[in-house]
């Protein structure tokens, strides 16, 4: 149906609708005063009402109350020349007093059945206050799990603190988010379900600028927040000490490598001193790995190449045993490029690092010499003919040693071993009162080698 008191803006339409659409369009009536609309839409009952919007004989507010009393669904379509042919179609089930108010372009003279729907502005606001107390809870609790679920392996390194920190923040606001979003939809879902018998469609609203700018605003100053956050951590993360002390690491299929520069020592397992700063210098030999201990959080890529190098920068702070992995996908035994870390203090690590130099070393002397310092030998038995705890190293290869009993023995290869080994079995005339001091472990502490290497140590010792 068609008002306008303008003949030539209904016909002109009909003529539009025909070409276009044929017979599939129907104009059931064409009206030009203000009761022949009313009268027509009550007897014609069309599905859709095209309004001359500039036309002063229709009475807006008059059309707009008999549009909004009426219960059958219609629709009208206000159409204005004037405005450049802009249309508005409303539906006079989701018609919202707001858009009633402008369809009049006039303040204050929605009245409208539609209005008694909506609750009175300080229960709303109750609603708001009591949400948010829900979500605060919740937050609350979301958080609390997180943090006790100890999704994050020990801290076990200077660096891991300020990664946890903004760990923990992120934890905060996943809860929030989740919190947010899992009270409003909830609580929706009850409040708001669709009540037996409501078939209408949900209000209709379009657009709400402070909403916007609200919810544009606030993500745009956490995301810059955090990426503020996000460089000042990782500069604490970086911090250089120059004391660091430097470890090669070369990754390759399937293995980790660790070289201990100017000690000539390359080892399998990673042992570090706690509370020192280690620079690792990353390589690889053949593809990408990605050296990552996760006690000690910050990872960084070993890349084929010499002038790809690396560099990643730690600080265990707990003693204990982690494990290296490879955080890179680098073939089919990826998941097993683990290697052993171990974090000893400072003495541990020194005899340890001596260890291995003596190891590495292709002079048994100089081998027994290191590890006779390492098992704290020299700290009961000398080298220069004093007695301390035990007799002295000096001489005593190829000496005739006087034991407790009386008897006597040649100090040979044979004869040291034993004292090692099984330091009770013959006891040297004069120390029987320390008879029980010198350890009996040394036995299932040195291999065969070593204790050759002593031996030859003590050889050397004329
Ligand atoms: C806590 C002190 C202590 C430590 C550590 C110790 N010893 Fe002894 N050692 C003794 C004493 C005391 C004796 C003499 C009593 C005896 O014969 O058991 C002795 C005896 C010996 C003898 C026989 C000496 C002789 O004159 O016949 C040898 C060889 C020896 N120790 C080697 C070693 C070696 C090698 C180590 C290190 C791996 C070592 N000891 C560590 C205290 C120690
Ligand atoms: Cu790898």
């Amino acid at each position: 149906m068609i008002a306008s008191a303008n003949p030539l803006f209904g016909k002109g339409l009909q003529k539009i609708f025909i070409e276009r659409w044929g017979k599939q369009a129907v104009v059931v009536g064409l009206t030009s005063s203000m009761a022949e609309t009313l009268a027509a839409m009550e007897s014609l009952q069309p599905d859709l009402v095209i309004v001359d919007y500039d036309d002063k004989i229709l009475n807006r507010a008059e059309f707009l109350n008999h549009f909004m009393a009426g219960d059958r669904p219609m629709q009208v379509m206000l159409v204005s020349l004037r405005g450049g042919g802009a249309a508005v179609v409303y539906d006079r089930q989701a018609l919202t007093p707001s858009e009633a108010e402008d369809w009049l372009n006039l303040p204050n003279i929605a009245h409208a059945p539609a209005e008694k729907q909506i609750p009175p502005r300080r229960n709303e606001m109750r609603r708001f206050v009591f949400l948010g107390i829900l979500v605060i809870l919740l937050s609350i609790l979301v958080y609390a799990g997180l943090v006790n679920a100890r999704i994050l392996p020990v801290e076990a390194s200077l660096q891991a603190v300020p990664i946890d920190w903004f760990f923990h923040f992120h934890f905060a606001a996943i809860a929030f988010l989740f919190s947010l979003i899992f009270v409003f939809m909830v609580y929706s879902m009850i409040a708001f379900r669709r009540r037996p018998g409501e078939t209408g469609d949900g209000r209709h609203i379009s657009g709400n600028t402070r909403l916007e700018l609200t919810w544009t605003i606030i993500p745009l100053i956490t995301v810059l927040a955090v990426a503020t956050i996000g460089a000042q951590n990782l500069a604490e993360t970086r911090q250089i000490d120059p004391q660091a002390m430097v470890v090669n690491v070369t990754g390759g299929q399937w293995f980790w490598s660790f070289e201990y520069p100017g000690t000539g020592v390359t080892s399998s397992t990673l042992y570090l001193p706690v509370n020192k700063q280690i620079l690792f210098r990353l390589t690889s030999k053949d593809v990408i790995h990605s050296f990552w201990v996760p006690e000690f959080r910050i990872k960084q890529d070993a890349l084929p190449g010499a002038n790809l190098v690396r560099e990643l920068r730690l600080t265990p702070d707990q003693t204990g045993k982690f494990k290296v992995r490879c955080a890179e996908m680098c073939g089919v035994s990826h998941a097993y490029m683990e290697s052993l870390v171990v974090v000893v203090s400072q003495t541990e690590f020194s005899a340890w690092l001596q260890q291995q130099q003596a190891a590495a070393s292709k002079d048994p002397v100089a081998r027994g010499q290191v590890l006779a310092t390492v098992n704290g030998c020299l700290s009961c038995h000398s080298t220069d003919g004093t007695i301390k705890i035990g007799p002295s190293f000096k001489g005593l290869y190829g000496s005739q040693v006087i034991l407790s009993d009386g008897s006597t023995r040649t100090a040979d290869e044979n004869y040291i071993k034993t004292s090692i080994i099984d330091p009770r079995f013959q006891i040297v005339k004069g120390f029987e009162s320390k008879a029980n001091v010198m350890p009996t472990d040394f036995g299932k502490k040195l291999n065969d080698q070593q204790i050759q290497d002593l031996v030859e140590f003590i050889r050397s010792l004329r």
